[in-house]
């Protein structure tokens, strides 16, 4: 895993509530969310990352889920192409942003690409990218030859799923060869590399963890997680995630690292 120095995370916005989910949890209480954010920024700055929050925009209530407009790696931005028309201009300012932090580079290939950065989990050398609702087969084939330019030797490779959002809403990398798998995302891919850990149904949504240096962000309330965790890390921190989940985000989505 790399050593991340740098975050962006953004407040999230009053107009949360209006943003676009599958589930069925209620409405955000934006309050308790900005809490919950708050806490979040607070345990990667205690894991050594100099984080900066960007102010809420009202106009794109699913804007503090910022890992998809954009997917970093070895320094560089790759600004995406999001499946969701209604999030396509949170690009905008997060080019912007990023434009003064670090060369910035456009996914590219027209109209019909589509790629959101929830769906590219990058383990060291081998980056698995969703085949999904918001990420198609030219926005994949697309974020693959940018990371050839970027970091080569990278090998990058597709995976067809569904069942929940995005790849990384139902599997990320507790470490590079140690998945865990949140059975409600349905694949047939196999990843020879890694030990696969299918979690029990009801404790799925643990699937989506954040390493980051010595510790680890998993989301509160899931103790076999939490176990596994405290195996492989010196620091794990529970983070209350009530309200993002509401809205089908989870611990990785609040953030861009580099
Ligand atoms: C959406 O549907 O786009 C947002 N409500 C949730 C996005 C979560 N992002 C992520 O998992 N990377």
């Amino acid at each position: 895993m790399p050593r991340y120095t740098h975050a962006i995370v953004r407040t999230p916005a009053f107009s949360l509530a209006r943003g676009i989910t599958t589930q069925e949890l209620g409405a955000p209480d934006i309050d308790l969310a900005r809490q919950q954010h708050a806490a979040y920024v607070a345990a990667l700055r205690s894991l050594g990352v100099d984080v900066t929050v960007l102010d809420a925009d009202e106009q794109y209530p699913d804007s503090c889920f910022v890992e998809d407009p954009a997917v970093i790696c070895n320094g560089v931005a790759i600004i995406t192409r999001p499946g969701a028309a209604a999030r396509r201009g949170e690009t905008e300012s997060m080019r912007a942003v990023l434009r003064e932090l670090m060369p910035v580079v456009e996914l590219g290939g027209g109209e019909d690409v589509r790629l959101e950065g929830g769906d590219v989990l990058i383990c060291d050398q081998r980056v698995l990218v969703g085949q999904t609702q918001r990420t198609n087969h030219m926005g994949i084939k697309r974020l693959a030859a940018h990371l050839r330019d970027i970091a080569p030797g990278i090998i990058t490779t597709g995976v067809p799923l569904d069942g929940v959002l995005h790849l990384k809403t139902g599997m990320t990398a507790l470490r590079p060869t140690f998945l865990l798998h949140d059975p409600t995302c349905r694949m047939e891919a196999r990843f020879p590399f890694a030990r696969t850990f299918t979690l029990p149904r009801a404790q799925g949504y643990a699937a989506n963890v954040l390493p980051i240096n010595a510790g680890v962000l998993i989301a509160k309330g899931y103790p076999l997680v939490a176990t596994l965790a405290s195996e492989h890390y010196d620091r794990v921190i529970e983070l209350d995630m009530s309200e993002f989940h509401k809205m089908d985000g989870s611990l990785t989505c609040l953030s861009l690292l580099w």
